[in-house]
């Protein structure tokens, strides 16, 4: 299992683009849109990774909830697995709890689901899955 990326809450693109900016990374192509989650996405690539700008596009969206409560910063770690339910029955054996039963769309046409903060150690803990059009190998 590998870091697939970190997710940072931000209520503007550009203001949160500024560090990422003068560390010398650049946007991953244009900003992105998941309309289910209603959230604005601008990608840095970061090696492997990817650092993920997350703008709330409407109140009723969870970044907008997040940053009601909470100060921008970071939001949740992702890590990629081949098979997400094979490792949904894996951790449920360990323990983990989600915080919804079935995983759900991501950005890039990712599966995603999300592991309960109490159980992440108090961080949200996100498990994604990427399309196998983008894995030939797999
Ligand atoms: N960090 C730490 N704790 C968090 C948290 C965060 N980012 N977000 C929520 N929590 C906590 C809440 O405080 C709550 O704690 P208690 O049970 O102690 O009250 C608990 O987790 C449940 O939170 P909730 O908001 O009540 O749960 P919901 O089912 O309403 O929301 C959630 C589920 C957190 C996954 C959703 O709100 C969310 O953040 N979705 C992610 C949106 C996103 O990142 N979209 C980007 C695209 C996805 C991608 O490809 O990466």
């Amino acid at each position: 299992m590998k870091l697939d990326h970190i997710g940072i809450a931000t209520p503007d693109l550009d203001a949160g683009s500024a560090p990422y900016l003068a560390l010398g990374f650049q946007p991953e192509g244009p900003d992105e849109v998941v309309e289910a989650q209603g959230v604005r996405v601008r990608v840095f690539r970061v090696g492997d990774a990817m650092v993920e700008l997350l703008e709330p596009m409407r109140p009723d969206s969870a970044i907008a909830k997040y940053l009601e409560k909470n100060r921008p910063g970071l939001h949740h770690t992702a890590y990629r697995v081949e098979d997400i339910h094979a490792e949904m029955a894996r951790l449920k054996g360990e323990g983990a709890t989600f915080l919804s039963e079935q995983p759900g769309p991501g950005l890039h046409h990712t599966t995603v689901i999300f592991l309960h903060p109490k159980w992440g150690a108090g961080t949200l803990i996100e498990l994604c899955q990427h399309p196998e059009a983008e894995h030939p190998e797999a």
